[in-house]
Parts: structure tokens; C-alpha cells; sequence
């Protein structure tokens, strides 16, 4: 039977989505959509485990899973034989302290004595002890956010991405101990076939090619001949981009590639300088 390298994933919540998508822009195309415990991709010697992501880290510690893609808050908390091999760069967000906001807060001390809720006891303690404070802490999974205002708790630990879930509950962060985003772990302890090891470093090969595709523009122009330096010079730090010539003689045509956020900047002064009919594309994958 055919080697495949299984991947614990998210069965649903915030992590599904983007994590098929980068698996489907790396070419692992899954046979059915229905997601059943353990689907394999119908191109490449992979299969995926669904599970919760609270579950992750524990399967690939375990190796019912060689590899798992989830998040940096639960691998911390959920404390198991597994490491980091990449960092995904998506389903950012960060762990933090919050308090109500009419309160006045000093710093850390604040919280000795105090009474915090939260679903990530494991990190919170960390950081207490860190900082030696005594909080008593108090494990809540879901809604950790309305604990202080019904008289549950002084404080909360949890996530937070866009703050808005704590400025509608009247809380303010105060302290941000952990930054966190999408992972792809193995296990500390279980070392992978050769077979497997090459599968995983097929896949890295292919995130990294994703990766480096992503916020970038591939950008043609039409450039008279005669402007082709002031149009180069444009284009600083960009390794040498391609110049073509073109069937009228006094024109040439000039491709390069373009970080997205600087495209506006950079084709105001592309015009200007007399490039003309500049198309941008999108860019799928990049090896470099
Ligand atoms: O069912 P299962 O156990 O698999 O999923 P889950 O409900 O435990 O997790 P899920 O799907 O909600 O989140 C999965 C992972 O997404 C988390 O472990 C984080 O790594 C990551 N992530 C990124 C987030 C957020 N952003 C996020 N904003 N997880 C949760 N939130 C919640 C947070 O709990 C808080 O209530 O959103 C709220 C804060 O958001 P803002 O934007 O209002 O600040
Ligand atoms: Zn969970």
C-alpha cells in the first residue's frame, strides 16, 4: 500500500477554511467533501484526520497523526511532545489580559488576589508565575468574555483578533502574552519514515512556493525605448526585471514582479515615467 503522510486538521470553526485553501493552493486535491474522520487527497500521498482542534496536538504527540495544522494558543496550552516545523501566517491573533475599562490599572500586580476566567489556564499560570502574581484562576470554555460583567471574575484571559468582542463587552486589554497563529506541528518524540519525511518535505516545498506568491502582483507594461532607463529606475530592488522587445522597434515590454501593497505607489510613478497598457496578475505560486 501506498505511503501516505496524515495531517490532523480542523474538522470545522476558523481554522477549516484557510487550511484547505492552502492545501488546494499546494495542489492536494481531497477526494470527497462530505468530511468523514479520514479523507485522502486523490493527487498526493496525503490523507487528512478531522478532528477538533483541541485534539490536535494530542493525535500528533500520539502519532495517530504524522503532522497537524492548529493553532500556537492551543499547542502552548495543551502543553504536549509536539514542535512547531512551520508557522502558517494565518488565523492570527493574540492572547491577552483584559479588565473592565472604568477601572484604573497600574500594571500587572493588579491582578494578585484577583480572580481571572478563562478557557487557557495552562498559559495564564505561566505568565503568573512568570510575573509572580497570585490570581485564582477560573477555567470557563466559551463566552469567557461576559464573566467579569455578571460577577464571575475581575479579569479574563482570552483571545483576541479584531478587539471588538471586548470593546462590546466594555473590557480593555492590558496585557498581551501570547501571540499566536496557525501552526503545522509534528511530534517531539515519534521520528517519521523516510518515505513520510520526504512526502512532509514535499509539502513544505509547496507551502513556501504559496507563501511566497502571496501579496504579490506580476506586472507587464509597454515601455517606449527611450524612456526604458526612467522606467527601470522605477523599480528599485526589484531583481532585474525582463525587458522584451516588441514588433514595433521603438517599444519594449517590461515585466516584473510587484509588492501588492506598494502597486499604487509604484504605477503612478510607472506612468509617469511613460510606461503605458500595464496589465497586473495575479501570481498563484513562486519558487524562488
Ligand atoms: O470546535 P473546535 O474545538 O475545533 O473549535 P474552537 O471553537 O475551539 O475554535 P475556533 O474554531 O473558534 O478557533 C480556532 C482557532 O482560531 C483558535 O484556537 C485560534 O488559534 C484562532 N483564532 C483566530 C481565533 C480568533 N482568531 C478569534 N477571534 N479563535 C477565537 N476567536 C474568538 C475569541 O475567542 C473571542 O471570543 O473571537 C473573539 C475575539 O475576536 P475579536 O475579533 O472580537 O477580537
Ligand atoms: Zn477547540
Amino acid at each position: 500500500m501506498e505511503t501516505k503522510l496524515r495531517i490532523a486538521v480542523q474538522s470545522k470553526g476558523r481554522l477549516y477554511e484557510e487550511t484547505m485553501e492552502l492545501l488546494s493552493e499546494a495542489g492536494v486535491k481531497m477526494t470527497s467533501v462530505k468530511r468523514t474522520l479520514l479523507v485522502p487527497s486523490r493527487n498526493f500521498p496525503v490523507e487528512l484526520l478531522f478532528l477538533r482542534d483541541d485534539d490536535i496536538p494530542e493525535s500528533v504527540a500520539m502519532g495517530t497523526a504524522d503532522i497537524g495544522i492548529v493553532g500556537l494558543n492551543e499547542v502552548l496550552e495543551k502543553d504536549k511532545a509536539v514542535e512547531v516545523i512551520k508557522e502558517l501566517g494565518f488565523s492570527k491573533c493574540r492572547l491577552s489580559l483584559a479588565i473592565p475599562k472604568r477601572i484604573e490599572y497600574n500594571g500587572v500586580e493588579w491582578f494578585n488576589n484577583r480572580k481571572i476566567a478563562t478557557s487557557y489556564p495552562v498559559i495564564l499560570q505561566k505568565f503568573l508565575d512568570k510575573n509572580n502574581i497570585k490570581a485564582d484562576i477560573h477555567v470557563i470554555t466559551g463566552s469567557v468574555e461576559i464573566a467579569p460583567g455578571i460577577g464571575l471574575a475581575d479579569g479574563i484571559f482570552d483571545i483576541v483578533s479584531s478587539g471588538s468582542t471586548l470593546v462590546s463587552n466594555n473590557l480593555i486589554e492590558v496585557e498581551k502574552v501570547i501571540d499566536s497563529q496557525a501552526v503545522l506541528i509534528g511530534s517531539k518524540k515519534q521520528k517519521l519514515s523516510d518515505e513520510k519525511q520526504a512526502i512532509l518535505d514535499e509539502l513544505l516545498f509547496r507551502f513556501d512556493a504559496v507563501k511566497a506568491a502571496d501579496g504579490k502582483k506580476y506586472i507587464l507594461m509597454n515601455v517606449p525605448r527611450e524612456k526604458l532607463d526612467e522606467v527601470l529606475a522605477v523599480l528599485p530592488g526589484i531583481k532585474s526585471p525582463t525587458v522584451l522587445p516588441l514588433a514595433n522597434n521603438d517599444w519594449c515590454s517590461v515585466h516584473t514582479v510587484l509588492e501588492e501593497k506598494r502597486f499604487w505607489e509604484i504605477i503612478g510613478k510607472l506612468r509617469n515615467a511613460g510606461a503605458e497598457g500595464i496589465l497586473a496578475l495575479d501570481i498563484e505560486k513562486m519558487v524562488l
